[in-house]
């Protein structure tokens, strides 16, 4: 299984370390094909030869490819906003993490989308985010 995981870059790197704990119980699913994102040397001001358009061409390339998407949304982000909305248009299976406990409203564009079946939209705690990574996968099986 391919998953592609979003997390915020030139959106700010405050929540890094949960990147990290989630890529760490994706890769027990499948390949990550976006590992970098939970890096905590990347930051956001690097630069990638080729620049922003073959990143842009990449990312979009790794999303067809993509079984599912995991997007951690609780740092807002332009780049994962559109991520999620090439995806959606791509009919991916799509799982978006947020944290209430950040104190952040998340966009309704973000939460209006869940469907109950390709879009799943999940309030989480840092502590719990192995189970609900288990929860997720464990029913994508049974489908
Ligand atoms: C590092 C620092 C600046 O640029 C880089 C290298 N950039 C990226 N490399 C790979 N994926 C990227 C890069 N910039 C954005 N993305 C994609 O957009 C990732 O898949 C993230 O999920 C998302 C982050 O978007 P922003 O708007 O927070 O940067």
């Amino acid at each position: 299984m391919k998953v592609y995981f979003c997390g915020s870059i030139r959106g700010g790197r405050d929540d890094v370390h949960v990147y990290r704990r989630i890529v760490q119980k994706l890769q027990s699913y499948g390949s990550v094909l976006t590992e970098h994102v939970s890096c905590s040397e990347l930051t956001d001001r690097g630069e990638v030869r080729g620049g922003d358009r073959a990143i842009h061409d990449r990312d979009v390339d790794w999303l067809h490819q993509a079984d599912v998407i995991v997007a951690e949304v609780t740092q807002p982000s332009l780049g994962v906003g559109y991520e999620l909305g090439r995806a959606v248009d791509m009919k991916k299976k799509i799982l978006c993490l947020f944290r209430p406990s950040s104190g952040r409203r998340l966009s309704a564009m973000i939460r209006g989308a869940e469907d109950g079946e390709m879009f799943t939209l999940k309030d989480y705690t840092e502590e719990e985010v192995e189970k609900v990574l288990e929860e997720f996968f464990n029913n994508l099986n049974r489908t």
